[in-house]
């Protein structure tokens, strides 16, 4: 079924621009752990007919190529890639990251022994590495057999040693249950990708999610296309443990040692502790000293009122508040015992030099019983018999800002709820603004 390696492409066949024989281009990989290379993808590469290089990617998407000639291209750049990578001698400390198209898959003959069927083992034998020195990427969502011959490939191939990836990760239309049973060994995220028609902030959130599902199946997270120093910082962010992009090497036909690379990585994790431990110090900050400042002026900010008949508070003259807070308090409501919300929203707003609260009257009624900081202070007020409790930051869903909100049992049946914004707090800026 398959066509075996041949020495005859010429890719001018495929696209009169190019010319020559396909090749591999090594990009290398990072553990952000071990700050040093742990690894290369092999990309498959051309010439044009001025000798420029290009990416053959194009080519491979092409539908009126027949497959079996797509087929001995990637064939080609992967011989290519194996051969040179064994030269090397690198395979005893690093690993090759080889892409797998799923289409290649596909064409198993579903009776074939899978050991004859797959050219990558006679490949590596030929060469001499071990399959433990290989990853084999795969894009899951593309995969067009059916799910039990999937897993069947996917166990043959572990259980031969290889490590398995799967590619693009978020981009296709990944099945997550699918990819937990599968437990790959890495998971691969192109940030470029992600950030594609999201919001920054949606990106982050996504990334944090799929962090945790990789921590809870055991699988590493990959990030690619990290390119900048933001991607760096936001890849250190949520904790991802491999990197690749431009920002620590280009592809190249060399496989790169790129000695540099510890000391950029270790000067990037000294910056971002600090930044990080800022971060931490300052929220600490805020939750021990500040909001306990804030609880015990309560009384001065807001008062008992009525509405609609019941207990209630509503803000005094917002000119009582101290001028600091108002960079951080965006939001006051007050609920019952029982988290249902018994005044309207007040928001801090400014106008010119003069404060003043807004009234949202459509939130009284709305029930806050099941929302996680709401079930804490509950817990706190029981078990350690505390009348206030700060909720983790959890993020906005109308402004997207970084929230905590500060629980308050103002008298029986009346809690006050605040939100303030933790997006920019600083430990300096907040030891400048001081306590009253
Ligand atoms: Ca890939």
């Amino acid at each position: 079924m398959f066509v075996g390696y041949r020495e005859d492409i010429d890719l001018a066949q495929f696209d009169k621009e190019l010319q020559g024989r396909p090749f591999a281009f090594f990009q290398p990989i990072l553990s952000i752990e071990d700050k040093q290379i742990v690894g290369y993808e092999a990309l498959a590469r051309g010439k044009t007919k001025e000798g420029k290089t290009v990416s053959l990617g194009k080519i491979f998407l092409r539908h009126d190529i027949p497959l079996h000639e797509l087929y001995s291209v990637d064939l080609a750049v992967r011989e290519d890639a194996i051969r040179r990578f064994a030269k090397s001698g690198l395979y005893y400390k690093r690993k090759l990251f080889l892409n797998i198209m799923p289409r290649w898959l596909e064409v198993l003959n579903p009776e074939e022994n899978l050991e004859q069927a797959l050219p990558i083992l006679k490949l590596i034998e030929k060469y001499g590495i071990p399959p433990s020195s290989v990853v084999l990427e795969i894009t899951e969502g593309e995969f067009g057999l059916s799910p039990e011959r999937f897993d069947q490939v996917i166990c043959f191939l572990k259980s031969k040693g290889f490590s398995i990836a799967i590619d693009d990760f978020g981009a296709g239309f990944s099945n997550v249950h699918r990819i937990a049973l599968m437990r790959p060994h890495y998971i691969k995220l192109d940030l470029h990708l992600i950030q594609k028609g999201f919001s920054d902030l949606i990106v982050r959130e996504i990334l944090h999610s799929i962090a945790h599902l990789c921590d809870k199946i055991g699988s590493i997270l990959l990030l690619e296309g990290v390119e900048t120093e933001q991607d760096f910082y936001a890849a250190l962010d949520i904790g991802a443990r491999y990197v690749q992009g431009y920002f620590f090497g280009h592809p190249s036909f060399e496989i790169q040692s790129l000695f540099f690379l510890d000391i950029t990585v270790e000067e990037f994790l000294k910056d971002f502790r600090t930044r990080k431990l800022e971060e931490v110090r300052a929220l600490l900050l805020f939750r021990e000293t500040l909001a306990d400042h804030f609880v015990k002026k309560a009384e001065t900010y807001f008062r008992k009122v009525q509405i609609n008949g019941i207990a209630s508070l509503e803000p005094c003259n917002p000119e009582n508040i101290p001028p600091y807070w108002h960079r951080f308090m965006r939001l006051a409501f007050v609920v019952n015992d029982y988290g249902i919300q018994i005044s309207p929203n007040y928001r801090l707003r400014q106008n010119g030099e003069s404060l003043y609260w807004e009234e949202e009257r459509t939130y009284i009624g709305k029930d806050w019983s099941w929302r996680p900081y709401f079930q804490y202070f509950i817990a706190q007020k029981d078990i350690l018999e505390k009348n206030r409790a700060i909720s983790e930051p959890y993020r906005d869903i109308t402004t997207g800002e970084s929230i905590v909100t500060l629980l308050y049992q103002f008298n029986p049946g009346t809690i006050l709820c605040l939100d303030f914004s933790v997006a920019h707090l600083e430990e300096s800026g907040l030891k400048r603004l001081g306590l009253p």
